[in-house]
């Protein structure tokens, strides 16, 4: 991990640390374009090779029934069932309470506007297999789209090799109530639901991380349906001063390493002690690490600057905008207002961002790539999309039509004039 000293820093040094650009790969994108078009034209055919050819497993139908669910997930350990409720309950609680009514407003007398809320009908969830299996995902993106109430909810998770999904996502689905998992992986289940085939429905919206394969189908299908939000390998900054704890430090930025091997772990402190502490102790830390060789490419590639002072280390914080931001300090009340792009924070030495990432009730998919200094992470919110309604009394209609009239006027459209003229000479009589 390089270490920096903020004040050394140039205007083009502090843009590098902060560009997370990965390059366009030429054969990703073209192999994507490929299955994208093998799954518009063969449909269920083509998830069936793509299966045999990806996840080497020979496919009878494309998804789990509940009944095979309740079998696969009677195989849980106690322990993890109980987990997955406990987490389930407390994200649950937290997105339920973004469900809320606007009020009616009147903009001038008789001229009433307001907007309400409707579910995304249809809607597709996509939760990552491969090198780690992600139950929380399908938590964190399923529940609130049951409390946003979409209609259906696709949910697509790649095959393991015996044809199946793991007792964890499939707990998961039985206790949410959804009906099926589709055992589709990769791009090839980002296009399945973007188009639809025989067996899987075509939704109006994609949630979920994946790898460069599902991101890049991600951003290609976009004419074809919404995504939740552009996304690129996971991030951490954590801000540190003397009241911290490297021990603490040193976890958080491992917990961000692990994920992957692009993933980015950044310190960012007042003090070099603190610096030098937490980077002993990740090397402590890491020998004992199942994921020691990923976690390590991920710190390789990491950093820590040194700064000054906290309002410093906020400048360069939001200038990054990180996925999750630590505010590994004991005056943390006094930054909270300072923060301005952040996808997720944590508040204080004993708040760990694993506790976000599983169980406290925020939601843990976020904007990665300095998105979040224009996106939200997921929330209800992204599973609703809202109506705006207005209605005009005959005073209403009064009171508005010179000022619609004007203005279509300047704008050459005398139609539009005349829907509110030909109506104000009927109220005349
Ligand atoms: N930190 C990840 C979410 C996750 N962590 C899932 C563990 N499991 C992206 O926010
Ligand atoms: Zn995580």
């Amino acid at each position: 991990m390089k270490i920096y000293n903020y004040t050394d820093l140039s205007k083009s040094k502090i843009e590098e640390l902060c560009s997370r650009q990965i390059e366009d790969d030429k054969l990703i994108e073209e192999r994507v374009t490929e299955i994208i078009n093998s799954v518009k034209s063969e449909g269920d055919k083509a998830l069936i090779d793509f299966a045999k050819a990806f996840d080497k497993v020979e496919l009878e139908k494309l998804f789990l029934d509940t009944e095979e669910l309740k079998a696969i997930a009677s195989n849980i350990p106690a322990e993890a069932k109980t987990a997955i409720e406990t987490a389930y309950k407390n994200i649950k609680t937290f997105h339920q309470s973004q469900l809320k009514t606007e009020d009616k407003v009147e903009t001038m007398p008789g001229v009433i506007c307001w907007r309400e809320a409707r579910a995304i009908e249809r809607v597709g969830l996509y939760i990552p297999g491969g090198t780690a299996v992600l139950p929380s995902t399908f938590l964190m993106l399923a529940t609130p789209a049951i409390i946003a109430g979409c209609k259906e909810i696709v949910v697509c998770s790649p095959p393991q090799s015996d044809g199946k999904t793991n007792c964890y996502l499939a707990y998961c689905a039985v206790l949410l109530g959804i009906e099926k998992i589709y055992l589709i992986g990769g791009a090839q289940a980002v296009a399945a639901m973007a188009f639809g085939t025989e067996t899987v429905p075509k939704v109006y919206k994609i949630f979920g991380p994946g790898n460069r394969y599902v991101t890049t189908a991600k951003t290609r299908v976009q004419n074809q349906v919404a995504i939740d939000m552009p996304a690129g390998p996971s991030e951490v900054l954590v801000i540190a001063d003397e009241s911290s704890n490297p021990v603490f430090v040193a976890a958080d930025l491992l917990a961000q390493a692990e994920h992957g091997t692009d993933s980015q772990a950044i310190l960012v402190s007042t003090s070099n002690e603190i610096i030098e502490e937490t980077l002993k102790q990740i090397e402590i830390q890491l020998t004992v690490l199942p994921r020691k060789e990923i976690a390590s490419k991920a710190i390789a590639n990491s950093y820590a600057i040194l700064v000054d002072n906290l309002n410093l280390a906020m400048d360069f914080s939001n200038e990054y905008a990180p996925e999750h931001l630590i505010l590994a300090t004991e005056s943390f009340e006094n930054f909270i207002s300072l923060i301005i792009n952040a996808g997720s924070v944590f508040l204080g030495n004993l708040t760990p961002e694993s506790a976000g990432d599983y169980a406290s009730g925020t939601n843990h998919t976020l904007p990665t790539s300095g998105f979040a200094k224009a996106y939200s992470g997921v929330s209800t919110d992204a599973f609703l999309k809202k109506i705006t309604f207005q209605h005009l009394s005959t005073n209403g209609l009064k009171n508005i039509g010179a000022t619609v009239e004007t203005l279509a006027q300047a704008e050459g459209l005398q139609a539009h004039k005349n829907a509110i003229t030909l109506r104000l000479k009927t109220l005349k009589g």
